[in-house]
C-alpha cells in the first residue's frame, strides 16, 4: 500500500481571484505531490508501508524520524488545507459559531486572532484553529509540525509558507491572511470537524 494524492475538492481555477490556478497547479500539482512521493519512497519496505497516514505521522514523530515525519505531515497538512478553503462562502454552524462566541468575543475576534498569529509565525509553518476541553484556540506550528500530534483537534488551517501565497501575493502575507479569512475559509469543514470531536 502506498500513500495516494487525493484528489482537489474543487477545479485548480475555483478559488479565483483570491488563489489563482496556477499557484494551485505548483502548490498542489508540484509541493504537495513530491510530499506525497518522497513519502512513499522513504516507506517502502518499512513497517509504516502498511499504516495509514495519520499512523505515520504519529509514529515517525514519537520515533524521532525526521525526514519520514516532514514528509507524512506536509502530505496530511495540505489535504487539510484544500478543504480548509472554499470557493462558496460558509457560516460555521451554530454550535461552532457559539463556540468563537466564547473563546474570541465573536467572529471579529477569531478574525484578528488568526491574522496575528499567522502574521507571527516566523519563516515557514501554518496556523490552525484546534478545540480541545479548554475551548478553542489558535496555534502556529513551524514547518511541517501539525496539532495532529497533539491532544486539540485541528479545525482549520492556512499554509502560510511562502510557497502558498508568493505567486499572487508576492511578500504580502497579511492581504493573502486576510483574503483566506474574507473570502475563502469553509466554516462548514470547520464545523463538522468541531462536531466529530464532541
Ligand atoms: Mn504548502
Amino acid at each position: 500500500m502506498s500513500i495516494s494524492l487525493p484528489d482537489l475538492p474543487y477545479d485548480d481555477d475555483a478559488l479565483e481571484p483570491h488563489v489563482s490556478a496556477r499557484t494551485l497547479k505548483f502548490h498542489y500539482g508540484k509541493h504537495h505531490r513530491a510530499y506525497v512521493d518522497k513519502l512513499n519512497a522513504a516507506i517502502a519496505g518499512s513497517d509504516y508501508a502498511e499504516e495509514s497516514l495519520e499512523t505515520i505521522v504519529r509514529m515517525s514523530q514519537q520515533a524521532g524520524q525526521t525526514g519520514i515525519f516532514s514528509n507524512a505531515a506536509q502530505a496530511w497538512n495540505h489535504t487539510f488545507l484544500w478543504h480548509s478553503m472554499s470557493p462558496v462562502r460558509k457560516e460555521p454552524s451554530a454550535a461552532l459559531a457559539s463556540a468563537i462566541e466564547k473563546s474570541f468575543g465573536d467572529l471579529d475576534g477569531f478574525v484578528a486572532a488568526f491574522k496575528a498569529a499567522a502574521l507571527a509565525q516566523f519563516g515557514s509553518g501554518w496556523t490552525w484553529l484546534v478545540t480541545s476541553a479548554d475551548g478553542l484556540a489558535i496555534v502556529s506550528t513551524a514547518n511541517a509540525d501539525t496539532p495532529l500530534t497533539d491532544s486539540a483537534t485541528p479545525l482549520l488551517t492556512l499554509d502560510v509558507w511562502e510557497h502558498a501565497y508568493y505567486l499572487d501575493y508576492q511578500n504580502d502575507r497579511g492581504r493573502y491572511v486576510d483574503t483566506f479569512l474574507a473570502e475563502l475559509i469553509n466554516w462548514e469543514f470547520a464545523s463538522r470537524n468541531f462536531e466529530a470531536a464532541g
